[in-house]
């Protein structure tokens, strides 16, 4: 029977406790679960640990806390030292030994490791939806939320908020497809609860997909498969910090009397002025409506909801001793949460943000953001068993990624247990998060910043223990929104000009690994205008010069919603005033622009057009996917840099123009033929100097050896 031994030195900074994770053996052997086994302290600074009966295994080293290597592979004994590299030897006695293999460095490096092959997200560009705001494939399960109903002129509701559904979507492949996405980001698709619930993150059930999506022929499960035939990837969206203000359903209860007995000021129980549905939660199904289906609440709450569905019966209030219903009647003790009376095991008891929490990190992580988003206690080992064990379950049926909504609200370590165990789960998985940034962000490394560090985007994307020293620590494996660039668009590309883009992209060491950030011109929550909270509202050659830099710089490109047609160009991207409904938001539900009389509008945008042949362009050249940068040169109407992936075998020289024509020299390029990938142009060069003429708001994208002309020319890309 063979064994395999290895031993691993952690870098300065790792706690003691260290374990090894170990999957996919030779000969074959079951994984073992996360966090794996422990080693065995030598008390030299070196553990070790014997795996019978395999000669070969995949395996990661980690530290419990956080601190992980990258995912390794060993087929004979060996030594990991403290550097990160295998020694074949026992480096304590063979003072001479030399490396072996290509191990990546466990900390100090910020060249990370490229992931298994064929599952590199950086391959992919990624549309990101919300899905009940996208497609609507099935009227039955349309569903008014108790908020922000909008109404026609006879005073009948409109547009449902759940509306958009898995059936919608699935129609809507093909769409997608034709554009040149791989990859869709959908908002959480678990069961939600609240009063405006339907972007899905508000989460009460997370085992459960919300029935609001689903149809008979269109779960999830169907939406996934029918992705994937497409060789499109899913990408799940993901909320550990907060649950909605009702609890976890049977797990955990938030004291509240049923809505039900909810009766305004000046109007009578059963009649609510905003809208038909007020106190639908609960049943979907069900006409007579509650909030309650949680098996973990009190007996009286039971005991109402059985003998007194429609709420006739008066209740006595167990906390107040007043008799509900009762008009105008504290809102609270339906909606609000008492924060001081929530369960330990399951919710952080540190109240409130408010003011100047927001850049500290200790009330930011522990504190609830919203009446209607309650601060989970997630370094508790049952909420971290309920929500990794969740979430398992959606990668065995097939979701290809993770997005890990608001990230800086948790503690980075903690947060890490969560991607890591899940890494675990499925091997290869690619994770990333958003911690929301207006600014540069970079903490205490950067001008400007009120916040520390430890909140700010990078420090999630390392494994350092130092706040002011990045390098401190190698990449961490978990990817971040790029928000950092995102808020540089304010002053540059919503004003028609790059200046300022190779500014920000001048701090692109502070990241593990800047090929893997997600980069956007706009979300849900975000938009590049003064503000930031608006749908990008400048001229459509500003767009489509922003959508050249965001497929040809580092990073991963992802379009929200409609972009592709200006769909509610200058509109707030979520609701502002007390009045404002979905409809007049960047939110509007977008399926209108999709039936089959309107789909040859759509397709014949010129953005549309612009985008899907970047989409063809990028999908076609590795280095416009995983490069490096090189060379970035930016003059206000123009930018220039070169991607030069593994060593010149794929190797592109881009030149982007912006309002004007441009004529872009880059110095330094390697010799040799290049074609350009959006003229078909030819240049020999020799001297290493590569001269050539964009025209404005178009790209030069000259690739060594390249293939030519890729795609069709459009109003822009010419
Ligand atoms: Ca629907
Ligand atoms: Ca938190």
């Amino acid at each position: 029977m063979p064994d395999l031994t290895v031993w691993f030195h952690p870098p300065r900074g790792w706690a003691d406790t260290i374990h090894v994770h170990v999957w996919g053996t030779h000969p074959p052997k079951a994984a073992t679960g996360w966090p794996g086994v422990p080693m065995q302290a030598h008390g030299d600074g070196w553990y070790v640990c014997l795996i019978e009966g395999v000669d070969t295994a995949s395996l990661v080293f980690h530290d419990q806390h956080g601190r992980q290597t990258a995912d390794l592979r060993r087929e004979r004994d060996g030594w990991m030292d403290r550097d990160g590299q295998w020694q074949d030897a026992d480096p304590r006695t063979a003072g001479t030994a030399a490396a072996s293999g290509t191990a990546p460095a466990a900390t100090g490096a910020p060249a990370p490791q490229a992931p298994p092959s064929g599952v590199d997200f950086r391959e992919e560009t990624i549309y990101f939806l919300i899905t009940t705001r996208f497609y609507d494939g099935d009227p039955a399960n349309n569903f008014y939320c108790r908020d922000r109903i909008a109404f026609d002129p006879n005073g009948r509701p409109t547009d449902p908020h759940w509306r958009g559904d898995f059936k919608g979507l699935i129609e809507q492949l093909d769409y997608l497809k034709d554009l040149g996405f791989t990859a869709i980001w959908i908002t959480p698709p678990i069961e939600n609860r609240s009063g405006l619930d339907y972007h899905g993150y508000h989460g009460y059930d997370w085992t459960r997909i919300d029935p609001r999506l689903e149809s008979p022929d269109a779960t999830y499960q169907h939406l996934i498969d029918a992705a994937h035939e497409r060789g499109i990837k899913i990408i799940q969206d993901v909320v550990v910090n907060h649950s909605c203000q009702y609890g976890i359903r049977g797990k955990v209860w938030i004291d509240h009397l049923p809505i039900k007995y909810y009766v305004p000021q000046g109007s009578r129980q059963g009649e609510v002025n905003h809208g038909p549905y007020q106190g639908n939660l609960g049943n979907y199904a069900w006409p007579n409506r509650d909030d309650l289906d949680n098996p973990v609440a009190p007996q009286w709450y039971w005991e109402r909801h059985e003998r007194d569905p429609e709420g006739r019966e008066p209740l006595i209030d167990p906390r107040t001793g007043q008799t509900v219903p009762k008009p105008g009647y504290d809102p609270g003790r339906f909606f609000g949460v008492d924060p001081g009376r929530l369960d330990p095991q399951w919710y952080h008891q540190d109240g409130f943000i408010a003011g100047g929490d927001w850049e500290s990190a200790y009330p930011l992580q522990h504190k609830h953001i919203a009446g209607d988003c309650i601060d989970l206690a997630t370094e508790r080992e049952n909420v971290k068993d309920y929500l990794i064990t969740a979430i398992n379950r959606y990668l065995d049926m097939g979701v290809d990624a993770l997005r890990i909504d608001t990230v800086k609200h948790v503690e980075r370590g903690n947060l890490l247990e969560y991607v890591n165990a899940w890494k675990a789960h499925k091997p290869g998985l690619f994770v990333f998060g958003e911690n929301l940034v207006k600014g540069y962000g970079w903490g205490d490394m950067g001008g400007g910043d009120n916040g520390p560090s430890p909140i700010r985007p990078w420090w999630y994307t390392r494994l350092g223990d130092d706040p002011r020293n990045p390098r401190s620590g190698g990449d961490s494996g978990f990817a971040v929104l790029d928000f950092g660039l995102f808020s540089s668009f304010r002053d540059n590309l919503s004003r028609g000009t790059f200046s300022g883009l190779a500014q920000a992209m001048s701090m692109d060491w502070i990241y593990g690994d800047p090929t893997t950030l997600i980069t956007f011109l706009q979300n849900h929550d975000v938009g590049p205008d003064n503000d930031f909270k608006y749908r990008f509202k400048g001229e459509q050659w500003m767009a489509a010069a922003a959508y050249n830099v965001l497929w040809t710089v580092r990073g991963i490109p992802c379009l929200y919603y409609g972009e592709e047609i200006e769909f509610m160009k200058g509109a707030p991207q979520d609701v502002e005033g007390e009045r404002d409904t979905l409809t007049r938001t960047g939110r509007a539900y977008f399926g209108d622009h999709l039936t089959p009389e309107r789909i040859g509008e759509t397709q014949a945008h010129p953005l549309y057009e612009h985008i899907k042949r970047l989409n063809q362009i990028r999908q076609a050249l590795p280095a416009l996917q995983k490069a490096p940068m090189s060379h970035l040169n930016e003059w206000g109407s123009g930018l220039s840099f070169v991607r030069d992936h593994d060593g010149g075998r794929s190797y592109a020289v881009v030149g982007l123009a912006i309002g004007t024509d441009q004529t872009i020299i880059v110095q330094g390029v390697l010799n040799g033929t290049y074609r350009d990938a959006v003229t078909g142009r030819e240049i020999v060069v020799h001297d290493g100097t590569l001269a050539f003429d964009v025209r404005g708001s178009s790209a030069g994208i000259y690739v060594l050896d390249g293939p030519g002309r890729i795609g069709v020319d459009g109003v822009y890309l010419r």
